[in-house]
This record gives structure tokens, C-alpha cells and sequence, in this order.
């Protein structure tokens, strides 16, 4: 939190709270049983893939009698809804679904996902819950900088900030200076932003020769991408505002699955009324104890439309126990998604363990890009990195030295560091792409 101001924002009161926040853990417990038992018999009942798989696997919605039988069922992937594609995953007739989502595929067909009327009202509603916990409160204004469209923030968001009661500014994403103008103009108190996409903003209000940290914004609500505790510190820093991580995924719903509380700020609380959270061993598939860390597996408990069981996620956290919510797991911050592991001579290492060590060294600016080339048959890392402004060629010079011995002793690995002018790489519209792969 800033240094210029006492947080202006703050935690809710208990009478804030929905009642499923305030349960004991043993309501919520049975709660997710009688909806898990709900889910996983819709599933079976009307989506053939869920038929053929509980079939090919032995088990049946009878056989789900506690929450730890789950684990018999089997996993469903990404894969399994390309194959479904478009609606083939959906458990009502087509009339019934609301709203379609979609998220661009990397590789050729989009991922479609519905929503029911019922599904898009507990989404406004884990969203205002969200924002609540993020120690937004009605009436304030919300500067929505996700984008709208298939991507699921930007009308993910809209629908839950309109529920708490407050006043959406439905801006999407890009065009900076447009986003700069209405924040100087509107005066909102809050912004949901990838937090790549936030310091975009801050340098362009910095840039319009205005102080980001005297704007009316005291909060953020910042996800979609990996992001550390070291990039939270520097936002907070240079816009003055608290800066909480929202968790989420298209095909477990959207943006809200999990948030952050302000008063904590130690990892997103799972909404676990909704969705029953697994962490998993990513290559034998067995079940992980809570506080290891492994691949996040999520089973929807109220979704209609588009009911998942098991649905790896592929990114990398582990459970933890309920702080400010003490009912609800947390997840700790994503270390990154397997897919984007790097296996640099035997080393792993993710995007975001970069990130932790070049923002706490002093003349590196938050900007920077990971690129992975081979040499011989070697493959090789090279952080192209934007030193702070009015750094002189020596001290830039000393600060890239320091990143490449930092990431040696701390993570094992050499690593090459290519300093680069203030404001030469490219600036984030939305979810960043830290990893350039030209192997
Ligand atoms: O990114 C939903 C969302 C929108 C979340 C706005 C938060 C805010 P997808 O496009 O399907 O949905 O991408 C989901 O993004 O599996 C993670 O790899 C990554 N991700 C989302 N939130 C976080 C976060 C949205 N807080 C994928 N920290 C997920 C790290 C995140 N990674």
C-alpha cells in the first residue's frame, strides 16, 4: 500500500457477508456434497462425453457418497471440450443457454462456454462477493478494463460490479489514452486490469505528466495472468492503491472463482460453495495434500449450462487453509501454468521467478520478456528487461549483473539479461505473453 496515504479501502463486516462466507465448515462441507451429488448426476445424465466417461471408468453418480469419492471419477481436459465443439458439452437444449463465452484457442478451435440465466446470476453474485472482499462497497465506481467481448472479464466483471451496487465504467480493453482520460475525469475507485495491462496505464498517466499516485483510485482488482507478491508491492507503490489478485478460468466459470481479501492478502479464497478445488499430481494424476503444491483441479457445484468434473487447469498452486474467510481454502498465487514451465538444463523455472528477482532489484523497470533460443543443442534464456529511467549505461549495466547472479544463486540457472531502453518493448493491452519461444 502506498506510502502517501492510509488504505482507503477495507474489509467487510461480518453482516457484509453472504451466509455461505459465515457457514462452519462442516455446512459448507455438506452443502458441496448435495450439490456435487446435483452436479456430477446432470452430468452423467445429459452429457454423452460424461455418459461414455463415468462408463469407460467403472463409476457411476451413485458411487459419489462423500466429497473424497471424486476421486474416482475421471479427469476432463481442454482436449475433451475441443472435441465437444461448439456446444456439445452442454448439459440443457441450446435455448437455454444465456451467454456464450469463448477463449481463443492457441491452436485452431476456440473454447466455448455457456451459461444459463441461473449460471450468469451466481457469477454477478461471486463477483460482487469478490469485489466486496476486495473492500469495494456500493456506490463506489468501477473502472472495468477487462475486455468485453468472448473473453470472459470484461462481461464477467460488468455483471458483478452492476450487483454490488455500484457504478460500472465499462471502458474494455486498450486504448490508453482514452482509459487514462476517464479515470483523470470520472474519478473511479476502483480497477479491474491484468496488472500487466495496470502498468501500462500507470506509465501513461505518468507519462500525461500527472502524479498516478494522487488519482482517485484505492483499489485494484488485478488477475488473468500470473502475477507475484514483488509486481503487487510496485503497483501499489506507484499508484497508490491495494492491489488484490482475482482467480479464474473460462470453463470453470470466469474471472471470480477465487479473490483475494484485502485485510489478508495471502492468496485468493476459493468461493468453494461453488467450486470444489483438487490439486493433483500433474504427471501420475494422484490426489495431492493441501499445501502441496501440484495442478489445480476444479469440479463445478451450481453450473447448469456447462457442468465440469475434474477439470485440470494446468496451472501450478497448492490449497491452504481459510484466513480471512475461515470457512474457504485459499490457493496460493499461481506460480505459473505447466505449459509454461521452462526446462532450462534440467532446471525448472517459471516466468513468474523472474519476476520476483528482477523487481526487487533497483534500476529494473517491470517490463520485460523471456526468450528462449537454442544454441548447439542447448537451449538458452535471455531476459530482455527495460532499465528505470535516467539510469546511466554503468548503473544499468551493474542492475543486469545483478539479475544474472541473483537468478543463478536463487534458481540454478545461467541466464543471459539484454538491458533495453526505457519504453522500447511492448506495453500489454491485456494478458501479457512473458515467453517467446524461438527454439
Ligand atoms: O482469464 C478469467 C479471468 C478474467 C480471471 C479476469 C481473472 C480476471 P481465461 O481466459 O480462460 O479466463 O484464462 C484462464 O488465466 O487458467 C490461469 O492460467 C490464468 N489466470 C487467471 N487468473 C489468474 C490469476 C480468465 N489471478 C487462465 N493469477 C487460468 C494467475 C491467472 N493466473
Amino acid at each position: 500500500m502506498s506510502v502517501l496515504s492510509t488504505s482507503r479501502a477495507h474489509a467487510p463486516a461480518p453482516a457484509e457477508l453472504d451466509p455461505e462466507e459465515r457457514m462452519s465448515r462442516d455446512e459448507l462441507e455438506a452443502l458441496q456434497l448435495r450439490r456435487l451429488q446435483a452436479t456430477v448426476r446432470l452430468a452423467y445424465a445429459k452429457v454423452p462425453l460424461y455418459t461414455s466417461k463415468f462408463d469407460e471408468a467403472g463409476v457411476h453418480p451413485d458411487d459419489l457418497r462423500s466429497l473424497e469419492d471424486l476421486q474416482k471419477f475421471p479427469f476432463t481436459t481442454k482436449e475433451d471440450l475441443r472435441l465437444s465443439y461448439p456446444f456439445g458439452m452442454f448439459a440443457v437444449p441450446r435455448a437455454e443457454v444465456a451467454r456464450i463465452h469463448a477463449s481463443s484457442g492457441t491452436t485452431g478451435l476456440p473454447t466455448v462456454v455457456g451459461y444459463t440465466q441461473n449460471d450468469l446470476d451466481n457469477w454477478a453474485t461471486l463477483i460482487a462477493r469478490s469485489l466486496r472482499a476486495s473492500g469495494v462497497r456500493p456506490g463506489q465506481m468501477v473502472h472495468n478494463a477487462y475486455g468485453y467481448g468472448l473473453f470472459t472479464g470484461g462481461l464477467g466483471a460488468h455483471a458483478g460490479i452492476e450487483r454490488l451496487g455500484c457504478t460500472v465504467v465499462p471502458m474494455s480493453g486498450g486504448n490508453t489514452p482514452k482509459q487514462v482520460q476517464l479515470i483523470r475525469d470520472f474519478r473511479p475507485d476502483a480497477i479491474m486490469a491484468t496488472p500487466s495491462y495496470l502498468l501500462t496505464i500507470i506509465d501513461a498517466i505518468a507519462a500525461s505528466g500527472e502524479d498516478p499516485r494522487l488519482s482517485s483510485l484505492a483499489v485494484g482488482i488485478l488477475g488473468a495472468e500470473p502475477w507475484t507478491n514483488e509486481m503487487r508491492d510496485t503497483i501499489e507503490r506507484s499508484l497508490g492503491i491495494d492491489a488484490v489478485d482475482i482467480y479464474g478460468l473460462s470453463e470453470v466459470m470466469g474471472p471470480g472463482v477465487g479473490n483475494e481479501c484485502i485485510e489478508s492478502k495471502d492468496g485468493p479464497h476459493i468461493w468453494e460453495d461453488h467450486f470444489l478445488p483438487e490439486i493433483i499430481d500433474s504427471e501420475t494424476g494422484a490426489s495431492l495434500a493441501d499445501g502441496t503444491q501440484g495442478e489445480l483441479v476444479f469440479t463445478t457445484l451450481t453450473k447448469e449450462a456447462l457442468p465440469v468434473i475434474r477439470y485440470r487447469t494446468h496451472d501450478i498452486s497448492s490449497l491452504l487453509p481459510g484466513s480471512a474467510r475461515p470457512n474457504m481454502r485459499r490457493m496460493s498465487r499461481i506460480a505459473g501454468r505447466n505449459d509454461d514451465m521452462i526446462i532450462l538444463r534440467g532446471v525448472n523455472l517459471f516466468p513468474s521467478q523472474i519476476e520476483e528477482i528482477a523487481l526487487a532489484i533497483e534500476g529494473l523497470s517491470p517490463h520485460f520478456s523471456l526468450e528462449l533460443t537454442t544454441a548447439g543443442r542447448m537451449d538458452s534464456l535471455t531476459v530482455h528487461i527495460e532499465s528505470r529511467e535516467g539510469l546511466s549505461a554503468a548503473e544499468g549495466q551493474a542492475a543486469a549483473d545483478r539479475l544474472v547472479r541473483e537468478v543463478k544463486s536463487r534458481i540454478g540457472s545461467s541466464v543471459a539479461v539484454e538491458l533495453a531502453q526505457p519504453g522500447s518493448l511492448p506495453r500489454s493491452e491485456g494478458k501479457l505473453k512473458r515467453l517467446h519461444d524461438n527454439r
